[in-house]
């Protein structure tokens, strides 16, 4: 058997196995694993280096129509070379539909912007809160080309769904065979809380927090599953940020309801306490929904490491802090509901999970991955091709050091936002080595491959 690449004498790590051995591969795709495999045209050593599969990050906004009027900083090169530099092999951004165009011309529009990434990507569908009848004839024009997750919003002006368009949505997107993601929180409330702190004039960023507290989660999270019940849809609850949320998680799951979670390194390594600032420097932990601060982080670790999360994903959402399009530049004061919330996560969410999770002993490596890459792939429908180390999967594999100390800051990072929320955050582990379809695009700190390499993959039906 000719390969054209061998990995030799790494620690393989899969969802469900580990072993020392050697990965062979042949025209991007993985054609065996092995002891003492024959040399390739290409060796690469990786002894003393774990070899996992390239990681699946399953949500990430890249290069969208200015959502609440701010700017995102990256476009796909920059998207995706920070991803690729992060261990991340493929990625799963959100076509949100552009002011004019239905979302199907919406997906072309996108489609070419996309065509500059370094890495491989399925899109997923953000859904704005538009007439029921083109929203339905919307959906299932996308259903017909493939794309089968669709997220919709509980909150944020234009976005906001109500019941019955939520139901509708639920039962359209569920009964093709695909899954509605979730954005829970309730919106009314959040603008009811918030316009009192207003009206007392607290309105700097440590309030934010207050105008959007658990309890709105947990509600928002509550009505979602039961809409979906009634629907009878699969959907996923999306960047679920606090205890109570988990709470009701586990009681759908429970009642064997298909209710599916994810969370983020936002929540997890919580540094929601930085948000009790006023000062212009809090911006940089805003997003929504707010990290809590407090026992939250460790609850959902609990919730990790018991099964309650499916996947664990960046929600990268990179707007600047300086500049003309930064979070400063939305107010001449740090105004809670003036910042546009969201911060930049794709190339540290592996590092960061690795570290917090995987280091401190909270989980085990397998489930590192199967969150982090197979779970994704699996339930978007990019598995076996993504997210697998089988045979005849693409080569996309990731070379980590376990013992690489190195200290977060944003200047060794490689997307185009100015600041990350972990500046100065010390992590031991870092992927080293990122083959993307058996193509080295980052390499010890050089990156190659040409950018617009990456391939759109197509969705089989969601597992
Ligand atoms: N959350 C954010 O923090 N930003 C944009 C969208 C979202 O859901
Ligand atoms: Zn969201
Ligand atoms: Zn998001």
């Amino acid at each position: 058997m000719r390969f054209d690449l061998v990995i030799r004498g790494g620690r393989i790590v899969t969802a469900s196995e580990a072993f020392i051995g050697d990965i062979g591969m042949r025209d991007g795709q993985i054609s065996a694993l092995g002891d003492s495999l024959p040399r390739g045209d290409d060796e690469i050593d990786a002894k003393g280096l774990l070899v996992l599969p390239g990681g699946v990050d399953a949500h990430c906004h890249i290069d969208e129509p200015p959502f609440l009027n701010a700017r995102l900083a990256d476009d796909f090169r920059s998207a995706s070379l920070s991803a690729a530099c992060g261990g991340t092999t493929t990625f799963m951004p959100f076509v949100n539909q552009v002011e004019g165009l239905t979302l199907s011309q919406s997906l072309g529009d996108y489609r070419a912007k996309a065509a500059g990434s370094l890495i491989d990507f399925a899109f997923h569908v953000i859904l704005k809160a538009d007439e029921t009848e083109v929203l339905k004839a919307d959906i299932d024009a996308l259903l017909a080309k493939g794309l089968t997750s669709f997220k919709l919003f509980m909150t944020y002006d234009g976005y906001q769904m109500e019941d019955g368009q939520i139901l509708e949505v639920m039962s359209r997107v569920g009964a093709a065979g695909g899954i509605v993601l979730v954005h829970a929180e309730n919106g009314r409330c959040i603008h009811w809380l918030g316009s009192r702190l207003v009206y007392k004039g607290k309105t700097g960023l440590s309030n934010f927090r207050a105008s959007a507290p658990q309890v709105v989660e947990r509600e928002a999270v509550h009505r979602a599953i039961a809409l979906a019940e009634i629907a009878d849809a699969r959907i996923m609850i999306v960047h679920v940020s606090s205890r109570d949320a988990l709470e009701q998680i586990q009681w759908a799951r429970a009642r064997g309801l298909p209710v599916l979670a994810e969370t983020c390194p936002q929540y997890l390594v919580d540094q929601g306490d930085r948000l009790s600032s006023d000062e212009w420097g809090a911006a940089k932990y805003l997003c929504s929904p707010p990290p809590r601060g407090g026992d939250n982080a460790e609850a959902l670790w609990k919730g990790v490491a018991d099964g309650a999360f499916d996947i664990l994903s960046s929600d990268h959402c990179p707007y600047r802090f300086e500049g003309e399009d930064g979070k400063r530049a939305f107010a001449s004061e740090p105004h809670f509901q003036q910042v546009p919330p969201g911060v930049p996560g794709l190339e540290t969410r592996l590092p960061l999970i690795f570290e917090h999770g995987v280091k401190s002993g909270r989980i085990s490596l397998n489930q590192f991955v199967a969150l982090t890459a197979t779970e994704p792939a699996k339930i978007y429908g990019l598995y076996p091709r993504k997210g697998s180390l089988m045979p005849g999967a693409d080569a996309d594999i990731v070379l980590w050091d376990p013992d690489c100390p190195t200290t977060i800051r944003h200047a060794m990072l490689h997307d185009a936002c100015d600041y990350t929320p972990y500046e100065g955050l010390a992590v031991s582990a870092w992927p080293v080595v990122t083959l993307s379809r058996g193509e080295k695009i980052w390499d010890r700190g050089w990156v190659s491959g040409a950018y617009g390499r990456g391939r759109e993959i197509p969705r089989q039906r969601a597992a």
